[in-house]
């Protein structure tokens, strides 16, 4: 059998970028791939984050140093649990990081709930509350805004655990946060995660500060020496679509973190060791929850197909879901339109309890707009009465579920699309078929059922059910986008351009895709910015803060960009052959040829 494919490692491979913004040697062809080739391409890529180390250059999930750092992590996290007066376990970061924060914090607090014991645990996104269901990216910006955030939440406290998420380690409102923390040791233990090395942590200046990423990281390592910080940055190897951290990195993240609470609880109040064989485990059943998810690969590529379909024609794939599986269809759905320019209606997530079972922060967030209406109840008002045949939707649900509540709803959607698919998660043991499942089968036109066997760690299989719904999310919207033509190789040419690390992205995708250099693409990024055939010196090349808070009232300035590029047209001719050809992939094609 052939081994892993290590070619992204080479010192020689995409020198310049972070792992975290690598394209992956793996993908390069997924645009042209069919629905199947797709989801074999993302269970390799997936398959990465669980490689061993080879000990030359990277840290890995399972690396030995990893383990040790997320024992002593989680030890700190037990001394709060067992003494949770004045102490709190602050969970936080941007997008994606800021949003599987949120999910593993109330998950935990939920369970100590459970056991009548204080919540210790909380979470700050950047940007609030909206950024759980809607893209944000600007905040991620503003280091000042991190501290004031951070600030805010541990008002009062005397001993705090700030694990601050980053996968690219470079978001300048986490390194805000990890700064504050530096500065005042008496009451912070900072913790850093994300899936570069510390050395390609970003070096780029921050507004209104005096350091950068980089040197904050450089600043923890020293105390790491003491255990007075920790960074936990093992390297999952690229994005299946380079930089797409939403996926490897969001996967990894929610492992990571809650590998850390599930051990420390585990010590505080079942006195269980925590030790580096028991981490390692958990870990290892993760990486089970991953194998058998990919091992469903034909039913998986039926919904890449069907949601890809859908997207094509114009129609649009929902997620109806329970509890936390539903909580990240919300997510899913969220990181569409920052990633595909997708607009909010072509995937949308509904959960059953609407902002009662989220329970969020700041609680209901319907007053701002139509996309932020999450109720199953909404979904009914809003959605079900203009459905088609060329919708697809999607119940995620396990057999903890209300099945007579899932049948009735199946029922409702069916009436009006035949392209109704479900994702079902149940335990070891429940093999029985009831009389409601059989309802429920009868109805979709697929139903990816998968069995659990009882995990042999104390780690609670609902994680693993997640871990598994998640991939298959990512895989269907991922895939879809790809089978609509969002993506090219495998670089999202319409991604938004909102914040200084999108920027730099796009400015870097035209570079290689164009061939000219850094200054030019800039010039044309900024023609499609701001919708200026010539462009002025009002318009500073440097300012690329002023650039993505103008690009925030614009679409597809990345295509637009490239055909000004690769054709030497106008502005106007540009977005005539856009508006001819909208699958932009195909544009580039064309323009490359
Ligand atoms: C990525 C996602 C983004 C990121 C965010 C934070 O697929 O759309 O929202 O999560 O930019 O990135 P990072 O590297 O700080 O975790």
């Amino acid at each position: 059998m052939e081994g892993p494919d290590r070619t992204w490692e080479s010192p020689d491979y995409e020198p310049s970028l972070p792992v975290s913004e690598k394209s992956n040697p793996l993908t390069r062809d997924i645009d042209q791939a069919s629905a199947i080739g797709i989801v074999r391409m993302l269970q390799a890529c997936d398959g990465q984050m669980f490689e061993e180390d080879t000990a030359v250059k990277y840290q890995r999930l399972l690396s030995k140093q990893v383990v040790q750092t997320l024992v002593e992590v989680a030890k700190r996290v037990e001394l709060i649990l067992k003494d949770p007066q004045d102490s709190l376990v602050v969970l936080s970061g941007c997008g994606t990081s800021g949003r599987i924060a949120f999910l593993v914090a109330s998950r935990f607090s939920r369970r100590l709930k459970d056991v009548n014991q204080s919540s210790v645990y909380s979470y700050i996104i950047a940007g609030g509350d909206r950024a759980l269901l809607s893209s944000q990216e600007a905040p991620e910006d503003d280091a000042k805004l991190g501290r004031l955030m951070l600030k805010e939440a541990c008002e009062g406290k005397k001993r705090v655990v700030f694990i601050g998420v980053s996968c690219g380690l470079s978001a300048p409102f986490v390194a805000g946060q990890l700064d504050f923390c530096l500065r005042h040791p008496e009451v912070f233990t900072p913790v850093l995660v994300g899936f570069n090395p510390a050395h390609q942590a970003r070096d780029e200046p921050i507004e209104g500060c005096t350091f950068t990423f980089r040197s904050v990281v450089q600043r923890m390592l020293e105390l790491a020496q003491s255990q007075r910080a920790f960074i936990i940055s093992p390297a999952v190897g690229p994005e299946a679509i380079s930089g797409s951290s939403r996926m490897k990195g969001g996967s990894a993240t929610k492992i990571l973190l809650e590998v850390i609470l599930s051990t420390a609880q585990a010590a505080a109040f079942s006195r269980a060791p925590l030790t580096e064989t028991v981490t390692l485990q958990y870990l290892l059943a993760y990486k089970n929850a991953v194998d058998v998810t990919y091992s469903r690969t034909e039913q998986i590529s039926t919904l890449v197909e069907a949601a890809g379909k859908s997207l094509r024609c114009g129609g649009r794939v929902c997620y109806l879901g329970w509890g936390t599986l539903a909580v990240l269809g919300l997510i899913d759905a969220s990181e569409c339109n920052p990633t595909f320019g997708a607009d909010y209606e072509d995937i949308r997530g509904f959960i059953a309890g609407g902002y009662v079972e989220l329970d969020n922060n700041e609680g209901p967030l319907t007053s701002l707009g139509p996309d932020f209406s999450i109720s199953h109840e909404e979904f009914f008002r809003s959605v079900l009465p203009s459905l088609t045949d060329r919708d697809t939707v999607l119940l995620l649900y396990t057999h903890s579920d209300d099945l007579g509540e899932v049948a009735a709803l199946a029922r409702r959607v069916r009436e009006r699309t035949s392209s109704l698919h479900a994702i079902y998660h149940r335990g070891g043991g429940d093999n029985a078929a009831t009389d409601r499942q059989e309802v429920i089968d009868n109805l979709c036109s697929s139903a990816l059922k998968i069995s659990w066997p009882s995990p042999q760690t104390r780690i609670s299989v609902h994680m693993q059910w997640e871990l598994s719904t998640k991939l298959l999310l990512n895989a269907i919207s991922t895939g879809g986008h790809v089978l609509k033509g969002k993506v090219y190789r495998n670089h999202m040419v319409d991604v938004q351009v909102t914040n200084s690390k999108l920027y730099r992205r796009a400015a870097r995708l035209l570079q290689k895709l164009s061939g000219h250099p850094k200054s030019r693409c800039e010039e044309a990024l900024l023609k499609a910015i701001y919708q200026s055939e010539q462009l002025t010196s009002a318009i500073p090349l440097s300012d690329v803060r002023a650039h993505t808070v103008a690009a925030n009232h614009r679409s597809r300035v990345v295509p637009l960009a490239l055909i000004l590029l690769l054709t030497n047209c106008s502005l106007k001719e540009a977005e005539s052959r856009l508006e001819q050809q909208p699958i932009i992939r195909e544009v580039v094609v064309v323009c490359l040829s």
